[in-house]
């Protein structure tokens, strides 16, 4: 028993995890979804491309049906004309998005498989939330990871309002059934930990080469990675002191959940 196990008969802070999908199990908005806009938009004998800078802007609009309305109202589309349109790509690109998913084409993110399989035999359950529609959401979920390891998956198709709106943690820690106090997030960016903390859940960082530099304030804890042996992630923010030995281990989730807990 390591000293983060709760002793015999002592509740376990640490009872669930709720995983975002884009950017943070997943590499899938520059090389991914970026990828099938611009085929959808090939398709369509649109002239349209969004390079890695543009679409790196285009983020801040979570969702990608309202990411294409933002991009087609940023260049005066009458709102009837865009809606059509912005629908007609969504669909499209989904489609594009999920055959890369199946493919193979969209991977994890190092050193994610391998706090899954510490979580998992720390009998720590799994929950999802993202922003991200389920009709890709499960087979990239099943390719990479085996979808049955998820107990609660929660997509942006399945609430009202998209991240920063705390509706999807929401649903994902009622679905599990766990107080959000002992199922901590983990996300990659600042929309992302504004929803958790929205829904009450602590929250974990690991950022990207989209996100670095977003605010991360209020998160409790900040790595660049999640860190492998042979390739450690730096500690961008500490403020609970719960030094993560060079990668977001469980005992950093379990202590992070017993350091936020009735806070
Ligand atoms: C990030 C998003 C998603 C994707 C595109 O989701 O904003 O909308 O960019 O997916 P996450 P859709 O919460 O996992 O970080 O086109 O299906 O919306
Ligand atoms: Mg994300």
């Amino acid at each position: 028993m390591s000293e983060s196990e709760p002793a015999r008969g002592e509740t376990d802070p640490l009872q669930a995890v709720v995983l975002d999908v884009d950017g943070t199990l997943v590499n899938s908005e520059r090389d991914g979804h970026r990828v099938a806009f611009n085929l959808a938009f090939e398709e369509a004998g649109m002239p349209d491309r969004w390079d890695v800078d543009d679409y790196g802007e285009l983020l801040a609009v979570p969702g990608g049906k309202r990411r294409l309305n933002h991009y087609f109202k940023q260049q005066d589309m009458p709102e009837d004309e865009r809606e059509e349109l912005s629908a007609r790509l969504h669909v499209r690109k989904t489609e594009i998005f999920t055959e890369m998913a199946r493919a193979g084409e969209i991977k994890a993110r190092p050193g994610i498989t391998e706090l899954i399989d510490e979580l998992e035999a720390a009998g720590v359950r799994l929950g999802v939330a993202t922003t991200g529609s389920r009709t890709w959401v499960d087979p990239l979920l099943d390719r990479l990871f085996g979808l049955d390891r998820f107990e609660a998956i929660v997509g942006g198709d399945e609430v009202d309002s998209p991240k920063p709106d705390p509706a999807a943690h929401r649903l994902a820690t009622e679905r599990l059934g766990v107080p959000a106090s002992a199922a901590p997030g983990i996300e990659d960016s600042a929309i992302g930990l504004q929803a958790a903390k929205a829904a009450g859940l602590a929250c974990a960082v690991v950022s990207n080469d989209y996100t670095r530099e977003q605010d991360f304030s209020t998160a409790d804890v900040v790595l660049d990675g999640f860190g492998l042996p042979d390739s450690p992630a730096t500690v961008l923010s500490d403020p609970h002191g719960l030094e993560p030995p060079g990668r977001l281990d469980v005992a950093t989730m379990r202590a992070m959940a017993a350091a936020t807990a009735g806070k």
